[in-house]
């Protein structure tokens, strides 16, 4: 890829101006990746104000309605049956159960409430049972998100008519080291996912992992992947790998921290009218690496002890961090002001 090719200074002029492209080229997104650190953030801190509030972050809230004994070998994930890491199976949720989590998650802060299940595909009378929980997640004031594995164009249609705001299917790396980490599904399998999710008339909420092992390259081909898709996510979550003892990834060097916060403004700046959400991996973050993110553009975090099987900071360390760097909740309202101009 050559860098070299690609006119700095014209591509900076563009990016300020925050005008959503689906054209992007590896080459473009491999030079913001290479510009001096504060240049990058000071361009991602423009973009950001052009299209949100500054200093806002929405607060969110995971929860895990089905654990574990997962047939998919996903070699960062805990929940895979394929590895030994002490997460035991569980049934999907009660219906009661989320609501009681729901209603906790609200009264905590949060505007948006993420529903996970670690399944292949749902079955459709699981599926019954997931859409009762949103219908009545939603009617409590919360956006809704799941993330249920793959879909067919009927499911995602179903979850839709329940109420579903988004649905969270992530791309997680580049199509080129995508085959290193997930062998049970394709590349291409989850691309059709996301485009019946899109057909539905949900919100597309798809992001990744860094720190799976990967190069630079495959960072500028997720997010290459992610900002030529026909409409940009609603939603990116850019999780930093937890190391889960078990797991073929335990053990692997660990990325910089400068690099996570290259990977934020990035997608930031390619995305520009998307929720970068700061998602796995703050547990082992220090308060100032997480506020270069803020200001590299992430705009939503999960709130709790826990995301859905790892620990998360909790809300002391949180509301700490918020005062600290004077960042209010970004209430549920507002959360609309996200969505992508027509273009
Ligand atoms: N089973 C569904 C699926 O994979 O589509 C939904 C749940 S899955 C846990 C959702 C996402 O969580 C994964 O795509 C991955 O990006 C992220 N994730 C899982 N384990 C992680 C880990 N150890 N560290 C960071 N992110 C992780
Ligand atoms: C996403 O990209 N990150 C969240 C959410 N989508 C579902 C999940 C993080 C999971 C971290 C590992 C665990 O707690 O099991
Ligand atoms: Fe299963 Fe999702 Fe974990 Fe992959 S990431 S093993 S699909 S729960």
């Amino acid at each position: 890829m050559d860098v070299t090719q690609v006119d700095i200074e014209d591509l900076k002029r563009q990016c300020a101006e925050a005008k959503p492209r689906h054209d992007w080229t590896r080459a473009e997104i491999a030079a913001l990746f290479a510009l001096p650190f504060n240049d990058l953030l000071f361009l991602a801190q423009q973009v950001h104000r052009r299209h949100f509030p500054a200093n806002r972050v929405q607060m969110s809230q995971l929860l895990s309605i089905k654990t574990g004994g997962c047939p998919e070998d996903c070699a960062y994930c805990p929940q895979s049956a394929a590895f030994d890491t002490g997460v035991k199976a569980e049934k999907l949720m009660a219906v009661e159960a989320t609501l009681a989590a729901a209603r906790a998650a609200k009264a905590n802060g949060a505007s948006r409430f993420c529903m996970g299940a670690a399944w292949r595909n749902p079955k459709d009378r699981d599926l019954d049972q997931v859409c009762a929980m949103i219908s009545e997640v939603k009617a409590l004031g919360l956006e809704t998100c799941a993330t249920l594995g793959m879909l067919t164009p009927q499911q995602a249609r179903r979850l839709g008519e329940a109420g579903l705001d988004y649905y969270n299917h992530n791309l997680d790396t580049s199509p080129e080291f995508y085959g290193e980490i997930i062998t049970t599904r394709t590349f291409q399998d989850r691309l059709d996912t996301l485009s019946h999710v899109r057909d539905a008339g949900l919100k597309v909420c798809c992001g990744g992992i860094v720190g799976l092992g990967e190069q630079a390259d495959d960072r500028v081909g997720l997010l290459h992947s992610l900002a030529t898709l026909p409409a940009h996510p609603e939603s990116v979550p850019i999780n930093m790998l937890i190391q889960v003892e078990g797991t073929p990834l335990h053990g692997r060097t660990k990325p910089d921290g400068i690099d996570f916060v290259r990977m934020i403004a990035v997608a930031r700046i390619v995305m520009p009218a998307s929720m970068v959400r700061l998602s796995a991996g703050r547990e082992q973050m220090s308060d100032e690496l997480q506020a270069l993110c803020f200001l590299a553009g992430a705009n939503s975090l999960f709130l709790g002890e826990k995301l859905l099987t790892t620990k998360n900071p909790g809300q002391d360390r949180d509301e700490k961090l918020f005062a600290k760097l004077g960042i209010e909740p970004l209430p549920y309202e507002t959360v609309e002001f996200a969505a992508p101009s027509a273009e």
